[in-house]
């Protein structure tokens, strides 16, 4: 029998089977003919079942967003394979979405050969080896990743791939990265095992119960107590514990810069959505004791704040936020703890100690119910379209009722109408709403291919801005989905330009030049064609809308288009900003 053919690229590929890795989004170059041919001599071997699928992205920006997606639909970190220094770098903003979205992903890329007179396989045979030759490939990434590391050799490089994915699903979860050069990954090695099983991620952390008492007593004798949480969500099994917690003493959620469902938007006890806050929040304002849990950003401070005398508690993956630098929240407590965890261990201990005044329970729940359908009335009442316009209101009702008999997953990326769309999505099942949960737009289009892969029963529905979707790289995003099967509905929020920066100069020059001249050098004017782009890439179907009446129809032929398996991509046009 011929001797199977094994190399440290074959281990590596097999390592990440291991770990649970279906999917390689890949984009190459010199750096990989060692994992190219140990893809084709695994299946020339009849193994092929035991890699990853190779999924080809031609951008690597949708190559990072799909891995990103994927693991928060599944919690199952996938892995992304980008070219050396230059891949490495494209990727961009994708790094700093999983990092501070807190999503593990392992970034593979290679790294220059390191001999040049083929002194052993894989030597430069390309003018660029040399070119690509940089100082500190891996310093490239190191402010966004928790773990870099190089493979020096194949017989431990199972081992490297286990930890990295250990550190990159253990809380705070996260992206990590190794490099490799060519000769490494030539390397021939004898087939070997690691015991997968003996790298699973951290146990979940409890409060100690001095803490857990203490929380639990301050939330039970408060006046007016608050939770505010922005991705607890992330868990949905974590919603219920929550949703438990908060009913047992009244207490309203706020949800700040909201990535995930985190609290149903139909509980009474929802106590509305925080954006881009510019004034303050009332229920912030009349809390005496603040539960934070699972937050970066909880408020912000110059516009929206609880009172001085209020007592705030934080419980968090990583409550001092080891990795943001200006970072000041006061706070009675902090402490380190899964949320489920916790509000778990918070709400079982004001049951078991009998804690809650009823009295002061009802009065607070009727006051939320009041609060709560006011809110519900306000938000009909926006819904209506106005004057044979389209607003962001409009639209997301009219998607909200397209979808009403669908198993849908929704991924926003709306920028400045966040709020409003998150509002009039009405979200109430934990897991049918995500957002990347950071700063570098371009999300949407690789995200909706990874959480196809992730649940191909579901139908996936993009929300986006209209910059957001040209930073997503729709060519590349586009001709993935068709690709792969994975088809996706796209609804852009189109107002014709970029309303995010407009707004920061207002805020902080409300009665300076630029605003007098109206020119904030945010305007995509002339419009290009956005689903025109879409089509040419792959989409199946393609559209612009401007008239309410006509809305409803259009997206309805859209989702059939999904649902017929090929993308749909409508331009739906908002009033300019
Ligand atoms: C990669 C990246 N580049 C630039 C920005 C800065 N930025 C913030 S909002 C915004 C405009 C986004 O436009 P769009 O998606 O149309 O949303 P709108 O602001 O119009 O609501 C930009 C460019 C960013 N967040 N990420
Ligand atoms: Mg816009």
């Amino acid at each position: 029998m011929t001797e199977r053919y094994y190399t440290t690229s074959t281990a590596f590929l097999e390592a990440l089977a291991e770990a649970g890795v279906t999917y390689v989004f890949a984009n190459l170059g010199s750096d990989h003919p060692g994992l190219l041919e140990a893809v084709a001599q695994a299946r020339a071997e009849g193994r092929a079942d035991a890699l990853p699928d190779i999924i080809v992205c031609p951008h690597e920006t949708v190559a990072v967003s799909a891995a990103h997606a994927y693991a928060m639909v599944t919690g199952e970190p996938q892995a992304v394979l980008v070219h050396v220094d230059a891949g490495t770098q494209n990727l961009g903003g994708g790094v700093n979405n999983a990092m501070r979205g807190r999503v593990p992903v392992l970034i593979f890329a290679g790294s220059v050969p390191f001999t040049q007179n083929g002194e052993l396989p894989g030597s430069r045979t390309e003018f660029i080896q040399w070119i690509q030759d940089v100082r500190d490939q891996r310093g490239i990434l190191r402010n966004y990743v928790k773990y870099d590391n190089e493979i020096r050799t194949g017989t431990n490089v199972k081992q490297l791939v286990h930890r990295a994915l250990q550190l990159a699903r253990s809380e705070p979860a996260g992206p990590v990265y190794l490099v490799a050069a060519r000769e490494v990954m030539e390397e021939p090695l004898r087939p070997y095992a690691v015991d997968p099983g003996s790298y699973s991620p951290v146990a979940p952390v409890a409060l100690t119960r001095e803490v857990t008492a203490e929380i639990a007593t301050a939330l039970a004798a408060a006046r007016h107590p608050l939770i505010v949480t922005s991705y607890l969500g992330r868990d949905p099994s974590a919603v219920p514990s929550l949703v438990t917690l908060a009913e047992l003493l009244a207490i309203p959620v706020v949800e700040a810069m909201a990535y995930h469902v985190n609290f149903p938007h139909g509980n009474p006890l929802h106590g509305g959505y925080q954006y881009h806050s510019v004034s303050q929040n009332p229920l912030l304002a009349e809390a005496d004791v603040v539960l934070v849990i699972d937050s970066d950003v909880p408020w912000i401070p110059a516009v929206n704040r609880p009172s001085a005398g209020a007592a705030i508690y934080y419980v968090d993956v990583d409550p001092l936020k080891s990795q943001i630098q200006l970072w000041d929240v006061p706070a009675r407590r902090f402490a380190t703890a899964n949320s489920k965890v916790a509000v778990e261990q918070i709400a079982a201990y004001v049951r078991d100690n009998d804690l809650a005044d009823q009295a002061a329970v009802s009065e607070r729940r009727a006051a939320a119910v009041a609060r709560h359908q006011r809110a519900l009335a306000e938000q009909e009442a926006a819904e209506q379209p106005e004057d044979g316009v389209i607003t962001a209101a409009y639209l997301t009702a009219c998607v909200r009722r397209l979808l009403d008999d669908q198993d849908a997953l929704i991924l926003t990326e709306v920028v400045t109408n966040s709020r409003t769309v998150t509002e009039h999505l009405r979200p109430n099942r934990p897991g049918s709403v995500l957002h990347h949960g950071a700063g570098a737009l371009g999300w949407s289009g690789g995200a909706a291919v990874g959480a196809k892969l992730a649940c191909p029963e579901r139908t996936v529905v993009s929300l986006v801005g209209d910059g957001s979707f040209l930073f997503s790289v729709p060519s590349s995003a586009l001709w993935v989905q068709r690709r792969y099967g994975t088809a996706a509905l796209t609804v852009i929020y189109d107002n014709r330009g970029w309303a995010g920066p407009k707004f920061s100069t207002l805020q902080v020059h409300p009665d300076g030049a630029a605003a007098a001249a109206g020119e904030f050098h945010a305007s995509l004017e002339p419009a290009a064609d956005l689903p025109g782009i879409a089509v040419a890439a792959g989409a199946g179907f393609g559209a612009t809308v401007s008239d309410p009446a006509e809305l409803p129809q259009v997206l309805k032929d859209a989702l059939a288009a999904v649902h017929g398996g090929r993308s749909a991509v409508v331009s739906v046009q908002l009033p300019s900003f």
